[in-house]
């Protein structure tokens, strides 16, 4: 996980721990970089940010030889990744959410959306599972009516977390099903309705009509886009257009335990504006981890946390 970020912080704290360093070696080490962020799939945007943030930290050291001062090169790093890396806690700005909404009798709509083979279904399983452990009922619309074999997978996971799943025929219309879910949920004072959804690319209009039409129908409180960390920088396009589309109020990003370049993960939120409000780590229901600056620092950084 992470492997390239970590690669290349590793390589610039090697350069600038061991020489006393000119203006012009700064310049060059800085921007060897940049160069090995973005061939980690960091957008060009954050790796110029990053990059300013170093040089501008380096600058400001009066440190002669670096040699004895590895501490302050960490804090130089540290400093410069914080800078990109916005975190939610899901516990504070979601599941309170969710408890807030359901003491007044109302059940949270959430809308997942994304990509086909992003990793929605699993992420909307895993996301049972997590409200689980809060103590919280949830109900999973399978709204995806188009995708062979999508009920199927979907019950045979859900099954695992023993929450129930609301489907109707291929073919039918997701909204409808979404809509029966939510009856279901206030028939059973259910707090959470999952609604997984088909995937489906940018430019497909039919399908982004549709997915705005579940959203309308369904009045959904929050929509969260789910997409693979492997798609590296595309993740960015995506999340703009998807945005554009319906609307996202967060991100999940899966499979990041197989991504070993990680820049989606370090430069999605900085260019969307939109909170990472999970990692998928794994195919297990519990590998949905928030995205801790902490987490991710000590992990690019080599560190223990
Ligand atoms: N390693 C790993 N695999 C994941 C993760 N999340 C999902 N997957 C796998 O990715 C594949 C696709 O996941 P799905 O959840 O079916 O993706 P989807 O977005 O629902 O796909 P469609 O419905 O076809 O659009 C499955 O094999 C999942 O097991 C993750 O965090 N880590
Ligand atoms: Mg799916």
């Amino acid at each position: 996980m992470l492997e390239g970020i970590k690669k290349a912080f590793a390589s610039l704290a090697d350069r600038i721990k061991t020489i006393t360093l000119s203006e012009s070696e700064i310049k060059k080490y800085v921007e060897e970089f940049r160069l090995q962020l973005i061939a980690n799939d960091v957008a060009v945007e954050v790796a110029d940010k990053l990059a300013m943030e170093v040089t501008k930290r380096l600058q400001k050291l009066k440190v002669p030889r670096f040699s004895e001062h590895e501490e302050v090169v960490t804090r130089v790093l540290e400093g410069s990744l914080s800078s990109v890396i916005s975190e939610v806690d899901p516990d504070v700005s979601f599941v309170n959410f969710v408890r807030s909404n359901y003491s007044m009798g109302k059940p949270t709509v959430v809308l997942f959306v994304g990509p086909n083979g992003g990793g929605k279904t699993t992420s909307v399983v895993k996301m049972s599972n997590y409200l689980k452990s809060k103590g919280l009922s949830s109900i999973i619309a399978c709204s995806d009516t188009y995708r062979a074999g999508a009920v199927e997978q979907l019950k045979g996971l859900a099954e695992r977390v023993g929450v129930r799943v609301v489907s109707h025929k291929y073919g039918g219309d997701p909204a409808a099903v979404a809509l029966d879910a939510i009856e279901a949920a206030k028939a059973a004072n259910i707090s959470t309705v999952l609604i997984d959804t088909a995937g489906r690319t940018e430019v497909d209009k039919n399908l982004l009509e549709e997915m705005r039409k579940i959203k309308r129908v369904s009045n959904s409180d929050v929509v969260i886009y789910v997409g693979d960390a492997l798609a590296g920088n595309v993740v960015v396009e995506q999340v703009k257009k998807f945005n554009e589309y319906v609307g996202i109020d967060y991100i999940i990003l899966a499979k990041l335990d197989a991504d070993t370049k990680g820049g989606s993960a370090i430069s999605v939120s900085y260019m969307t504006g939109k909170p990472i409000l999970f990692v998928g780590t794994g195919q297990g229901l519990d590998d949905l981890k928030p995205l801790n600056k902490k987490s991710i620092i000590s992990t690019v950084l080599g560190y223990a946390s």
